[in-house]
């Protein structure tokens, strides 16, 4: 049995952690949980991210988010910090939960780094996609969803919510170049990656995810929503 990874995907404040944890709770209160692991279509779901899904990787985190030091931090750096985190991942946590048959469900992935480090700092596309390839081994998500948000919205949630980290402080543009890159991204890969509107309120983002993955699961598994249980 192969698991499924599904991937959360978003700018700065898009409500990406939030919906990860309500859609991780729905799957148990709707039935689907136990339905899929009855079934024996998926042995457990949990839950992850990136950066820092790892022990090693929540050094690499803290590494890359931590305050900006007075020696600036280089493009290429970030970006292999951030391969290097996603290494890790894939070949520690991901890859070996993923063929006992889990359902992951994880907090940013490889799109974030075409988005991030490609159209944000402009690093060369074509060089990102080969160091994804490495990293990962070529395991692609299954799913990936994107909480699509305007950057400055975004932002001002972060920033209602108190402290920010070393990304979160580059200016509006830099941000609003992120949004783009995923942008452009579900243009290329409409199979994979489904939008979100990620404007409306944190229950109706809710109920597009559910929808999303039901459509999924009824695709890939064959089965039908359970007896309705919310
Ligand atoms: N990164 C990551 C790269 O540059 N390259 C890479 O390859 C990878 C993997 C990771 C950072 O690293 C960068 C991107 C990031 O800068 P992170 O912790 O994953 O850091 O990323 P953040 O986006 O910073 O995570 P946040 O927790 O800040 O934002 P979320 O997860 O999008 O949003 P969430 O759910 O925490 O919500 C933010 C606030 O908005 C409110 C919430 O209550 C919260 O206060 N909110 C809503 N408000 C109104 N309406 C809604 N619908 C709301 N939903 C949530």
């Amino acid at each position: 049995m192969r698991g499924k990874l599904i991937v959360f995907e978003g700018v700065e404040g898009c409500g990406k952690t939030t919906q990860l944890q309500r859609s991780q709770q729905w799957l148990v209160d709707s039935g689907w949980q136990s339905l899929l692991q009855a079934k024996g279509y998926v042995q457990q779901i949990i839950t992850t991210r990136e950066p820092g899904g790892t022990e090693l990787g929540s050094k690499v985190r803290q590494l890359l988010l931590e305050e900006p030091t007075a020696e600036m931090m280089q493009s290429r750096t970030e970006l292999l910090l951030y391969a290097a985190d996603r290494a890790q991942h894939v070949d520690g946590y991901l890859t070996p939960h993923l063929s006992q048959g889990a359902l992951i469900l994880c907090d940013r992935y490889t799109d974030s780094t075409i988005a991030y480090q490609g159209y944000g700092r402009g690093i060369d596309l074509s060089l990102i996609t080969q160091l994804n390839d490495i990293a990962t081994s070529g395991l692609q998500s299954d799913l990936t969803l994107w909480l699509d948000l305007d950057a400055a919205t975004g932002l001002t949630r972060t920033r209602q919510r108190g402290s920010i980290d070393r990304i979160e402080q580059a200016d509006l543009s830099f941000h609003q170049r992120v949004q783009q890159g995923f942008t452009a991204l579900v243009q290329c890969h409409p199979q994979r990656i489904t939008r979100i509107d990620a404007t409306l309120t944190e229950t109706e983002v809710a109920e597009q995810i559910q929808a999303a993955l039901g459509q999924r699961f009824a695709q890939w598994y064959g089965t039908e929503r359970p007896e309705d249980k919310g």
